[in-house]
């Protein structure tokens, strides 16, 4: 049985990978080199002649991630924001794009402060109202963007029903599946032609590398994206690769333990009257939960909340954890917990940020592997 014919846990450890042929190491060497040696000039071994354009330890990683999204193609690059970009290099003047209102804070910016300066008009739309999906639509719409759950807000965006609004028109989907990780969801299998990752989070899961990633199943689309990672050159380098191929052996065990967490610190969450909110995709008190049973076979390791006092009183809670840390990033081993308004989508204008609930009093929480009594029993003393 090839690893590409097995079942996640077994590709997540092996896809792409095989023990090094000249010397039988196990785990892929991180081939740190700039360029290679040709037999005669434009004669290279395999497609090896300069590793921006490729790279053995990059191409390991490139393969690993295309199993683990159900996927015939992966690319790789410096950061998610990286991988984003390279999507939207394959649009032109007059595009326009729908986008999914709630998005990571450098990807709102990305999309309205930097290729608005193109001339790509972007439309920010609720996707979890499909009337108003369907009436964003324009003659020049070339690519719907969507997360879910999105960042930080965790709505559940329906994808098949956006794949077919998406296909009837000749747009492109594109889908951040950063929060969902491989392993709860493939968006590819439900329709969609790109799947995004930040491989700064799950991905790579203990808070040490940044890079992003592109996978997809057209292989016109997947030459279309990969000459623009080589032209435009935004490629990580072969430790950062060894670092992330490292991590995937083990995302199927974190992530159903992130899941678990999760599920118990929401609970927890809700039923504290500090906590006005509580937004979980694993809660009956979520809006889009039945999305998220259809969708994904697990519900992920993020919360958000809303705390009863506002800013200085979250500011207070945040500064009294202890497991907890504050910082931007999610998808990590350790716990960490972050106040969007002020840290992770401070760059998204206030009456947006007003509109989609990002409140001064929000807290949104990547919860951890750690033990979730331990989890539980620090949030309590903050809050104490
Ligand atoms: O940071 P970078 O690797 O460039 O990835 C950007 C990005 C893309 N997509 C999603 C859904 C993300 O959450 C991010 C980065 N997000 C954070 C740093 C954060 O704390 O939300």
């Amino acid at each position: 049985m090839s690893a590409d014919n097995a079942r996640f846990a077994t590709r997540a450890i092996h896809a792409g990978q095989r023990p090094d042929p000249a010397t039988g190491a196990i785990m892929t060497p991180i081939y740190q080199t700039a360029t290679y040696a040709q037999p005669s000039p434009g004669k290279f071994v395999e497609d090896f002649d300069y590793s921006r354009s490729s790279n053995p330890t990059r191409k390991a990683l490139e393969a690993n991630l295309a199993s683990l999204e159900g996927g015939a193609f992966g690319l790789c690059f410096g950061s998610g924001c990286a991988a984003m970009d390279c999507v939207l290099h394959q649009l032109k003047p007059g595009d326009h794009v729908v986008l999914c209102d709630d998005v990571y804070g450098g990807t709102n910016r990305l999309f309205n402060r930097v290729y608005d300066k193109h001339g790509i008009a972007i439309s920010l739309v609720d996707l979890t109202d499909h009337d108003a999906a369907r009436a964003a639509f324009r003659r020049e719409t070339k690519l719907m963007w969507l997360e879910t759950p999105t960042n930080p807000m965790l709505k559940v965006i329906d994808i098949a029903a956006m794949a077919e609004m998406c296909r009837g028109r000749g747009v492109m989907l594109a889908v951040d599946n950063t929060f969902a990780t491989p392993v709860l969801q493939n968006p590819l299998s439900l329709g969609a032609d790109i799947v995004c990752h930040s491989s700064t989070k799950y991905i790579g899961g203990h808070s040490d590398v940044v890079g992003g990633a592109l996978i997809t199943r057209d292989a016109g689309l997947h030459e279309r994206l990969k000459f623009v990672q080589n032209s435009v050159g935004a490629v990580p380098g072969p430790m950062d690769c060894f670092l992330l191929l490292r991590s995937t052996k083990t995302i199927h065990v974190r992530v159903q333990r992130h899941c678990e967490n999760a599920m118990k610190v929401a609970r927890h969450l809700e039923a504290h009257k500090r906590f006005t909110r509580v937004v979980y995709p694993g809660l009956e008190s979520h809006p889009q939960h039945a999305v998220a049973k259809k969708q994904m076979c697990g519900f992920g390791g993020m919360i958000t909340a809303e705390m009863d006092g506002g800013l200085e009183d979250a500011r207070r809670f945040l500064e009294r954890l202890r497991v907890f840390s504050i910082a931007e990033s999610l998808g990590g081993v350790e716990s960490l917990i972050e106040s969007p308004a002020i840290m992770t989508h401070a760059s998204v204008p206030p009456e947006q940020r007003a509109r989609l609930g990002i409140t001064d009093g929000l807290v949104r929480f990547s919860v951890g592997i750690e033990d979730v009594d331990d989890l539980i029993g620090d949030i309590e003393q903050a809050l104490g």
